[in-house]
């Protein structure tokens, strides 16, 4: 993990750039799909959705680390992200899903850069990343 600071900008910039945003996504989903069928189950997505409770976290809504709550917490992220309710989330569910959060992040942040602890391969660390890099050419 690591403190970045970020804006809303640099995440509609990363989820404009289809491309980026694709590949990442892709990437993504290999790295969670551990059995390699092409779907992610409920284990497979809980690293993910582990990961996401890191930045909600920072809006304040805060979860006390309840096992049950939190069980119930990943029960209902998991049901975000699986559109047509059938136990998996293919390729299609997560990118839009992930799309979609990443915009409601970037909305909920305004104009003022946040600062925040990012997880190594999350896709906000993905979008700081790409910024910084662009920054850098
Ligand atoms: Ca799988
Ligand atoms: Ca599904």
């Amino acid at each position: 993990m690591s403190v970045e600071v970020l804006d809303a900008a640099t995440i509609f910039n990363f989820v404009d750039d289809e491309e980026a945003f694709e590949i990442s996504v892709c990437d993504r989903f290999a790295h969670l799909d551990t059995n390699h069928d092409g779907l992610l189950s409920y284990v497979e997505m809980l690293k993910e959705l582990q990961c996401l409770r890191v930045f909600e976290t920072h809006f304040g809504i805060d979860v006390k680390p309840d096992p049950d709550e939190l069980a119930r917490v990943y029960d209902s992220l998991f049901m975000q992200f699986d559109h047509d309710s059938n136990g998996t989330v293919d390729l299609v569910e997560f990118k839009e899903e992930t799309k979609r959060m990443m915009l409601a992040v970037a909305n909920g942040m305004g104009f003022l850069p946040v600062q925040m602890i990012l997880e190594e391969d999350s896709f906000l660390k993905k979008a700081v990343d790409r910024e910084s890099t662009r920054v850098a050419v």
